[in-house]
């Protein structure tokens, strides 16, 4: 379904919500965020913001329900390898990275315990909710290993014997520490992505995505 105004799927609330509407009120979208609404209209140009859990925007983008979409780098590229792996579509083009929701998706082991490579994980059963990057990860590297998959809480896994490392993402290093974990192996760094979906665009819908690209561009750069 085609409509005219652009459709740009964010998060709703979390780490990635806040400045994805900093960033699009810089760029001159108006928006007024309140309530509970799903999908949210821009003032001042042919706009409409859908606010989701960031777990549904790769989807939204390579069903094609959506135009563009802000997501994490980690979220995007788990979703499409699992796509891949379901035979679903699995094709975005990446419009932009932008300078927030810096992590690394990273394999961690109790702190006491010494690593010497990849090699070492073999066999070893790993929390995560990240099953499919870290298969790709550990496949390439010739790791056999099992997954005890996890959507929260993932750090406490070891500690609960549910799990002999975990593989989460990491930004400060604290939550590791406090769980008296030590991060053994980055698989993956991630920051947060401006993407657009496969097909055509009208050529009105080009030129303001072109514009929008533009004002991220000058927004990211008076930043720096
Ligand atoms: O409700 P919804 O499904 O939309 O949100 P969510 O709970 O799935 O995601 P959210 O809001 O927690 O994170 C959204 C995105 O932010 C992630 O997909 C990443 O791309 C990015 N991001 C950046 C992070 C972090 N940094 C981060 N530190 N996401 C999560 N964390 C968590 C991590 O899982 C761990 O529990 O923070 C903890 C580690 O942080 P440190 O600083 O202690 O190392
Ligand atoms: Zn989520």
């Amino acid at each position: 379904m085609q409509t005219e105004r652009l459709r740009i799927a964010i998060q709703k609330k979390g780490r990635l919500a806040k400045e994805c509407q900093e960033l699009l009120k810089r760029c001159g979208v108006k928006i007024s965020f309140s309530g509970e609404r799903l999908v949210v209209h821009a003032e001042n140009m042919p706009i409409d913001l859908l606010l989701v859990r960031d777990d549904d925007i790769p989807g939204l983008i390579m069903d094609g329900v959506v135009d563009l979409g802000v997501i994490g780098e980690n979220e995007l590229e788990e979703v499409r390898l699992e796509r891949i792996a379901m035979a679903k579509p699995a094709e975005y083009d990446l419009l932009r990275r932008l300078d927030f929701g810096g992590c690394r998706l990273s394999v961690a082991i109790d702190k006491d315990n010494t690593y010497n490579g990849p090699e070492d994980l073999n066999g070893k059963r790993i929390a995560t909710s990240y099953p499919n990057i870290l298969k790709d990860y550990l496949d390439k590297k010739g790791v056999s290993f099992s997954t005890c998959m996890l959507n929260g809480s993932v750090e406490v896994a070891p500690r609960a014997g549910l799990a002999d490392a975990i593989c989460d993402l990491v930004s400060t290093g604290a939550t590791l520490e406090a769980n008296g974990l030590k991060e053994a192996e980055i698989i993956f760094r991630s920051k947060a992505v401006l993407i657009q979906r496969k097909g055509e665009f009208a050529q009105d819908k080009v030129e303001l995505i072109q514009r929008l690209l533009t004002r991220i561009q000058g927004v990211i750069q008076a930043k720096e």
